[in-house]
């Protein structure tokens, strides 16, 4: 069976995830596609990567990343870095061959995430961007009855992604609050899981009417050299440092295929936590997910009999997307985690097979145009056409 080396960049939240799926894969999948070496991790300090190298299991570490882009033995570059250094990274590594996974947001803005596509596609490499939710077996259930038709036209789609772990004014300023590293806020981190799952499930989005807002302006600055995302963090008494992207944004949205809809994301829901929903409603029923429920979907078909009209609750399992991977029994249990797996099978099975995965990097440089939008409705007030 082939053997695919990876060079991971980044040794944080989504390095622990994607190293989590490079070795659990082959256990869910099998035969596996390819088996992933997990061959090299760089970090930022030499001290980093070689903690991330022994929790990870890389048998390699580096404390710069173009070592990565310049190891021949390396197949894949697998970017989990914060957002700014996605684009020259992905650049480096399609110019070297290497094939590439790369984080989501792709980019910070569409104008990176285009030249980021252009480089791939340049050098004919395979390429993903890791929107992992559409991956959830649930959601990958609800595009086979759309696709099916069996909930007929859609009408609308409602969105939200809501989480609360910025709510509190003294979590601390990490990278995910500055605009220079981040892009944007809610907008570019977690409105665009959403913006992916509407593309995924109605189509792509023509035009959008936002509003953002930025609630807590500044933040306590970290010195401990390892930026935490501040969830179950407080951190008072030392100095503050400017917060300038946004907290939240909601948006009505247009479809190209003449669907409306609406979403909402925001990081200051108290007693919201991964709350990443849909509600879609057709001319033939409706079809309802939410994340944090994430082993299951909801449906109502307007043709049930009149007596048993109503919402029932699918419990996906084997007999659903993925389900030969996974567990033998409904409802034992999809995680975050197995989001990742799914990914990293697809990914890995699109490189074997010589084509692209979805979602790749058209995906997130299209994502990206809408979330760029979105900002741009924001601070001029009105409707935004997107045009590819
Ligand atoms: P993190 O802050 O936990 O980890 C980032 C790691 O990259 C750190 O170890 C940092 O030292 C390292 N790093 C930074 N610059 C580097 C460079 N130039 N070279 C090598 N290493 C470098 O960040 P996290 O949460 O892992 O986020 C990484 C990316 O993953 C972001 O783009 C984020 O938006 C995305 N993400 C996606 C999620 C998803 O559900 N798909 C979930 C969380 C994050
Ligand atoms: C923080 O909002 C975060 O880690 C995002 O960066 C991820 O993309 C999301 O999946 C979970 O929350």
């Amino acid at each position: 069976m082939q053997h695919l080396n990876v060079g991971m960049i980044g040794g944080g939240f989504m390095g622990k995830a994607h190293a989590l799926a490079y070795a659990a894969m082959p256990m869910f999948f099998w035969p596996a596609p390819a088996i992933p070496v997990r061959h090299t991790i760089a970090d930022v300090t030499a001290d980093l990567a070689g903690d991330a190298a022994a929790r990870f299991g890389f048998a390699h570490s580096v404390a710069d990343w173009r070592r990565v882009i310049d190891d021949p033995d390396i197949h894949i570059v697998d970017i989990v870095t914060p957002n700014d250094s996605h684009p020259e990274i992905a650049i480096a590594a399609a110019r070297a061959g290497k094939h590439v996974i790369c984080e989501k947001p792709l980019a910070r803005t569409a104008a990176e995430a285009r030249a980021m596509l252009e480089a791939v596609e340049a050098a004919g490499i395979t390429h993903m961007v890791a929107f992992n939710y559409r991956h959830t077996p649930a959601v990958a259930l609800a595009r086979q009855f759309i696709e099916k038709g069996r909930i007929g036209t859609i009408l609308n789609f409602r969105g939200t992604y809501l989480q609360d772990w910025s709510a509190d004014p003294n979590g601390p300023l990490s990278w995910r609050f500055q605009k220079k590293i981040a892009g944007s806020g809610a907008v570019g981190d977690i409105a665009t899981h959403v913006l992916d799952m509407a593309r995924y499930l109605v189509g792509e989005i023509a035009a959008v009417n936002a509003v953002t807002r930025t609630y807590v302006t500044e933040r306590p600055v970290q010195n401990s050299g390892v930026d935490k995302l501040g969830a179950a963090q407080r951190l008072t008494g030392v100095p503050k440092a400017a917060v300038d992207v946004d907290d939240e944004v909601m948006t009505l949205l247009r479809f190209k295929d003449g669907a409306v809809g609406s979403l909402e994301a925001t990081r200051n829901a108290y007693g919201r936590n991964n709350y990443l929903t849909f509600e879609i409603h057709g001319t033939g029923g409706s079809i309802v997910f939410n994340y944090e429920r994430r082993d299951e979907l909801q449906v109502m078909f307007a043709d049930d009999p009149a007596d048993r009209r109503g919402f029932r609750t699918i419990y996906t399992g084997p007999a659903h997307p993925f389900g030969e991977g996974l567990w033998p029994i409904p409802a034992l249990g999809i995680g975050y985690g197995e989001t990742k797996i799914i990914e990293c099978h697809l990914f890995l099975q699109a490189i074997v097979q010589g084509r692209q995965p979805s979602p790749n990097f058209r995906d997130g440089w299209l994502t990206s145009l809408v979330a760029d939008a979105l900002l741009r409705s924001a601070e001029s007030g009105g409707w935004i056409d997107i045009v590819p």
